[in-house]
Parts: C-alpha cells; structure tokens; sequence
C-alpha cells in the first residue's frame, strides 16, 4: 500500500485529494494545525469512526522540526505540499506571515524530506498568479515569464524555484504544478466564485439584501477542483518529474460568472453604469442585487488569466471534465441546498 502524505488537507484541495488518493488504495496522512474551534468540515466524511479513511497529524508548516520528525516517522511514498495562506487579496494586509507559509515554508518541507526519505515524490501547488496576467502573454503555458503581481504570487514564486532547485541539486522527484483556478462547492467563502454563489443562494432565500463585489473586469480560467486533483496525482506517476499547467483553455469575466450564476437561481440582471458606479439590477423587479465596493479592489491586480493545458493533455493524458457552466450551476445548486438546511 502506497503511503502519501497531504499537507493542506482541511483545505479545498486537499479534501478532494485526500478522497481521490484513497479510492485509489493509498494510506492517506493529512497534516492539520491547530485551531481553538473545529475546522475538519470538508473531511469529516474520512475521519475516524466513518471507516478510518484519513490519519491526521498536527503540524505547522512554519515548524520545521515537526515537520522533520513527521516525514521520519510516516516515511511517505508522496507529498503533496497543499498548504499556503492562499487568499491573493489577504496576501497584502499579512505579507510577512505570507512569505513565511507559502514560501519559505516551502523549503522546510523539501528539507525533511531530503533528510529522511528522499525518493519520496513531492508535489508543489504552484499557481497561474505566478504569470501576472498580463493580456499580451495569454494563453498562458509553463513558457510564459513570471511576473508575480501579490505578496502571494512572490512567496510562491519561491516555492515554484526552490522545487525545480532541488529536482536538479539532488535528483529529487519534485513537480510543479502550475494550476488555474479552481473552485467547488467545497471553495472558501470569501473567493470570488463561492462569494457569488453563496450570495445568490441567500437572496433567493431573503437571508440577503445585495452582494458587494471588485474588480468585475478580472477574466480567470475558471475550473472544477476534483479534475484538478486528479491531475496532481498523475504528474507524480510519470517516470521523470516536471511541471505542468492545469486549466480549461477558457476565460471569462467575473461578471459573467455573476451573471450565470443568477441565471441559475431563475434570476436575469440588468448591468448599469461602469466602474465604481456599475450596478446590476434583477430585470423583472428593478430590485438592486449587485454592486461594487472599492473595499475588495486590489493594491495590485491580475487581470487576465487563460491557460494552455495542451502539455498535461498530451504527456499526462489529463483532461478537465466539467466545463464552466456545469460548474457555476454545481456551486449554485449545492449553496441553493445549503442555505435551506
Ligand atoms: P485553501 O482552501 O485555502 O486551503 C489551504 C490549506 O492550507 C488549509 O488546509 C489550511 O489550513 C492550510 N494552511 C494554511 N497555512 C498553514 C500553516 N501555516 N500550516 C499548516 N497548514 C496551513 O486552498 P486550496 O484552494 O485548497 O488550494 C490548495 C493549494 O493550491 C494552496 O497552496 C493554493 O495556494 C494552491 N492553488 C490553489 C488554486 C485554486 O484555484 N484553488 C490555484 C492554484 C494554486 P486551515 O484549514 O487550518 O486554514
Ligand atoms: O477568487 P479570487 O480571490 O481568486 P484569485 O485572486 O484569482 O486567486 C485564486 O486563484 C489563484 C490561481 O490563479 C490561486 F493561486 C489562489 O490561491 C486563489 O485560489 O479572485 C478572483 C478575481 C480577482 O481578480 C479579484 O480581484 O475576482 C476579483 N474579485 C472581484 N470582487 C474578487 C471580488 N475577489 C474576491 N476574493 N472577492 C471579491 O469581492
């Protein structure tokens, strides 16, 4: 049985991962930290006294010497190195805290492993905000420059580098995988897509008046978690190690995905005015449901996001399957279901 250990793993991801990883017959370890209120809602399904799906450890990513004695004692097949204080916008008011879990975190766990277990096969979460979004580099591929435009996109710039580093200093099985978004029902609350969805949810129900949102204009490629995970795991399977993009060769604005995702809930808008002015009205009412609050606008923003999966697609034979209205309707159906337990 293949050991694999999970760092992140309260996370998104790391959910879906741990739920991938163990219909495939690994010995799944997930490395937690420690909260003074419960935060295992994503993986209360594989815990302990539902079959025992999932053995959990605590652990800081800024705690090397645990993580030392973590790696020596559960011995991993493979790592996959999930955890990062992974919020663009929150990057710029923590900037230092940032640099240290998402970056330099990085090399504490990289340095563990070489320690104690160095065939081990890692996997890095790198990310599209590691290409800035400049228009004239889109489709984006792992030829397109950096240029990290958020604390966030620095401190993972590091852990892209100190990856492929150590992949070349000492023959480790280390992988980027350089991911576009990805969102599910699963997704954090205040990321744009759950913000949105979770809000439609609630005005249908009277639980809301309006929702308050950014930048409108920022264009992401936009996909489904459990596709992603998926991929994760495949680059660790290859005979040499590499980096590869995951994403869906599409983009669209946020203000499609508002849109869309009122459409689902049998609502149609009406966008008005422009820039800190715009607003969207519901058709048939003339009710205000949408506007903008400078609040969520960015230092720094990436404005355009679309990625060129062609090079997982053909080495890995990886290949998204829920396209991005079958997943604006997912998110809305599921939050529809939640806000009326
Ligand atoms: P997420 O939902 O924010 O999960 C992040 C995980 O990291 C959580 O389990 C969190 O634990 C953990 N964590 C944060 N700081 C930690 C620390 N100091 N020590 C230990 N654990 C810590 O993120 P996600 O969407 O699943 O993304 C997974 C990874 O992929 C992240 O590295 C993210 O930056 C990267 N990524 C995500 C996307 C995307 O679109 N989702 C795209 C590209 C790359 P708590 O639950 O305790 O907070
Ligand atoms: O949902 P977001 O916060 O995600 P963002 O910044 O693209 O980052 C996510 O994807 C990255 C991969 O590209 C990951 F590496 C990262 O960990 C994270 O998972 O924002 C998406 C866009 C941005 O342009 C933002 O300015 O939506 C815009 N936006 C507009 N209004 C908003 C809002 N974002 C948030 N979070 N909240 C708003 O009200």
């Amino acid at each position: 049985m293949k050991k694999a250990v999970i760092t992140g793993v309260t996370g998104q991801d790391g959910s879906y991962l741990a739920e991938f990883l163990h219909e495939k017959g690994y010995e799944v370890h997930g490395l937690i930290r420690r909260h003074s209120t419960i935060n295992t809602e994503r993986i209360e399904h594989l815990l302990k006294g539902n079959g025992n799906k999932l053995i959990l450890h605590y652990a800081d990513m800024t705690d090397s010497s645990n993580l030392i004695r973590l790696m020596s004692e559960i011995k991993p097949d493979e790592v996959y190195n999930l955890a990062a204080q992974s919020h663009v916008g929150i990057s710029f008011e923590i900037p230092e805290y940032t640099a240290e879990a998402t970056g330099v975190a990085t090399i504490k766990l990289l340095e563990a492993i070489r320690l104690t277990n160095p065939k081990c096969r890692f996997y890095q979460a790198s990310t599209s905000e590691l290409f800035g979004g400049l228009p004239e580099t889109a489709p984006q591929s792992e030829k397109t420059p950096f240029y990290p435009k958020s604390p966030y996109g620095v401190a993972k710039l590091y852990s892209y580098w100190i990856a492929v580093n150590y992949r070349e200093s000492y023959n480790m099985f280390c992988c980027n995988g350089i991911l576009f978004n990805h969102e599910s029902p699963r997704r954090g609350e205040n990321f744009v897509t759950r913000k949105i969805t979770l809000a439609v949810a609630n005005i249908v129900a009277g639980k809301q008046e309006k929702l308050s949102l950014g930048n409108l204009n920022a264009k992401r490629d936009w996909g489904f978690a459990g596709d992603y995970v998926k991929g994760m795991w495949m680059m660790l399977q290859q005979d040499k190690p590499d980096d590869f993009v995951l994403a869906t060769n599409e983009t669209h604005t946020v203000r499609e995905f508002v849109d869309i995702a009122f459409k689902k809930a049998g609502i149609t808008l009406r966008f008005e005015g422009e820039g800190v002015n715009e607003k969207a009205y519901d058709a048939k009412t003339g009710k205000l449901l949408v506007d903008i609050n400078p609040e969520f606008f960015r230092p720094a923003e990436v404005e355009f996001l679309w990625g060129n999966p062609e090079k997982a697609e053909k080495t890995l034979g990886w290949k998204r399957e829920v396209s991005f209205d079958g997943l604006v309707e997912m998110m809305v159906r599921e939050d529809l279901k939640k806000v009326n337990e």
